[in-house]
């Protein structure tokens, strides 16, 4: 599943690769990867292992169906797919799944703006819900992930709190340098 540079990816993330992959990371091609090593890099952090692989809606539908059919089975809890421009991965995904979907939009090479990629990812119809962060957000899509883990998972959760203690500590820093 995983293409050369998702290979490299886990490569340079060993611990991540050893763990058990409980998040799933899709991309539509490996141009996303600049983008989506963001939500790779902040689940490693938190210590969730990630399945990281390329999966295309519309050069790939086969595999995208049997990705999303198999993902519960081979254990991933949430999927975090990326796309730009016609980006109808991670709707068709949570067509095609129970599991929780956290789109990110990619301004892409073939994409206007970014907004085609965000409205295709965030428009989606009633009964297929798409969790959809902002434009490139997918450091945001990891945080989203690691909190739906953290609702059954205490580890999880003390990793998300420390985080947030050091959001607000940089606040608190950022404060003090202003005076
Ligand atoms: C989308 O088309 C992909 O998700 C990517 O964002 C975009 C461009 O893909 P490449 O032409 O760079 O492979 O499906």
């Amino acid at each position: 599943m995983m293409n050369s540079k998702a290979k490299n990816l886990a490569k340079a993330n060993p611990k991540s690769a050893a763990r058990k992959p409980v998040v799933g990371v899709i991309m539509g091609s490996s141009s996303d990867l600049a983008i989506m090593r963001d939500a790779c890099e902040v689940l490693e952090s938190f210590g969730i292992g990630a399945d990281v692989a390329v999966v295309s809606a519309h050069r790939t539908p086969e595999r995208m169906l049997d990705y999303a059919k198999s993902a519960r089975a081979r254990g991933l809890k949430v999927i975090v797919a990326g796309a730009g421009g016609a980006a109808h991965l991670p709707g068709m995904v949570a067509s095609l799944t129970t599991l929780p979907v956290i789109g990110v939009p990619i301004k892409s090479s073939n994409s206007i703006d970014g907004w085609d990629s965000v409205l295709s990812i965030l428009q989606m119809p009633a009964g297929i819900p798409v969790a959809t962060v902002a434009l490139n957000g997918a450091r945001n899509a990891g945080i989203l992930a690691a909190a739906i883990l953290g609702t059954s998972d205490a580890r999880v959760a003390r990793r998300l709190e420390a985080y947030k203690d050091e959001l607000k500590r940089k606040v608190e820093q950022m404060n003090a340098e202003l005076l």
